[in-house]
């Protein structure tokens, strides 16, 4: 039995106006909580720290760099750091990451119960637009303010497991989980703000949203035995609301623990990493049972499937 209790720490709502030292200490309250129940991970969602700004347009891009942290820990994270430090815990979250040669990620790391940074993962499915567009009834700029991301999907072994991360739209895409899973990922950390309305089809509400999100990191966990701990920020942020849905999903592609509001929240689980030997060794043993070799002439450079050969 290898067992880590995680705490899935959903934040609600952040508005714009609000800062990143107040973010920090309702982060920090999640935490001091986390403790009490006895887990010595939490995740958080993407871009924990600040409300979801890519709904928000700046004509003179060089203005959105207000969003961005230039080093982490950044002076506002570094009370957060010295918390987690101080209690043991190791941590998970998502941030607007500048780097010091001027380019733009939406970043998640993993950080020990020391204090270090063991893991950095940069978004590479970014949805969006990189224009203003008025057809839509919300703007979605991931576009114009991050480059996709250039780190790949790695897997860290830390916390006695395999672990692993994705962020938001990552999880709607079988790559994603299939990279760390041919890697022996045990469990995949993710966080997500996503509208509970689709920007462009008005008829896809909250309902279709939350299916689509659990169908997807069911899938994904199922499909290549591992857990994912998937954590939203929730809410009504300026007007622009964003779904919840925090999720512990098992092995077998089972919900074992979900969040019950749009708020601050603790969603625990005591997860076994061992649960993810059986499927690794039977139905989704790659080594045995994968056939690339029968999945048809995929050009590796741009993953267009070509029809067979006369
Ligand atoms: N932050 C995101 O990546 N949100 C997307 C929305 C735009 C669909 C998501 O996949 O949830």
């Amino acid at each position: 039995m290898r067992e880590i209790k995680v705490a899935a720490a959903q934040l609600g709502p952040i508005q714009k106006a609000e800062s990143r030292a107040a973010v920090v200490a309702r982060m920090i309250a999640l935490m001091q909580q986390a403790k009490a129940e006895g887990c010595p991970l939490i995740v958080y969602p993407e871009l924990a720290l600040t409300t979801f700004f890519p709904r928000w347009y700046h004509e003179d891009r060089a203005e959105a760099d207000s969003w961005f942290e230039a080093e982490m820990p950044s002076p506002a994270t570094q009370p957060l750091f010295d918390a987690a430090r101080a209690m043991g815990m190791a941590m998970s979250f998502g941030y607007a990451e500048k780097t010091p040669d001027g380019h733009h990620f939406n970043t998640s790391i993993l950080v020990d119960a020391a204090g270090n940074i063991v893991g950095k993962y940069r978004k590479i499915h970014l949805p969006g637009h990189v224009e203003y567009d008025s057809e839509r009834s919300h703007q979605h700029l991931e576009k114009r303010y991050f480059e996709p991301g250039d780190l790949g999907f790695p897997v860290w072994r830390t916390l006695g497991g395999i672990f692993g991360m994705c962020i938001c739209n990552d999880r709607r895409w079988p790559e994603t989980y299939r990279e760390m899973g041919l890697q022996g990922v045990e469990m995949i950390v993710l966080g997500f703000n996503t509208p509970s309305v689709n920007s462009q089809k008005g008829a896809e509400g909250l309902a279709q949203r939350l299916f689509h999100h659990k169908l997807s990191v069911q899938a994904g966990a199922y499909q290549n035995a591992t857990w994912v701990i998937a954590v939203a920020k929730a809410g009504d942020e300026d007007g622009h609301h964003l779904m919840g849905g925090t999720l512990i999903v098992n092995p077998d592609g089972e919900i074992v623990a979900e969040s019950q509001t749009e708020g601050d929240e603790l969603v625990i689980h005591a997860c076994d990493l061992d649960d993810t030997v059986f499927g690794k060794e039977t139905i989704f043993d790659f080594a045995r049972h994968r056939r690339i070799e029968h999945y048809g002439r995929i050009t590796a450079q741009v993953g267009v499937v070509l029809p067979p050969e006369d």
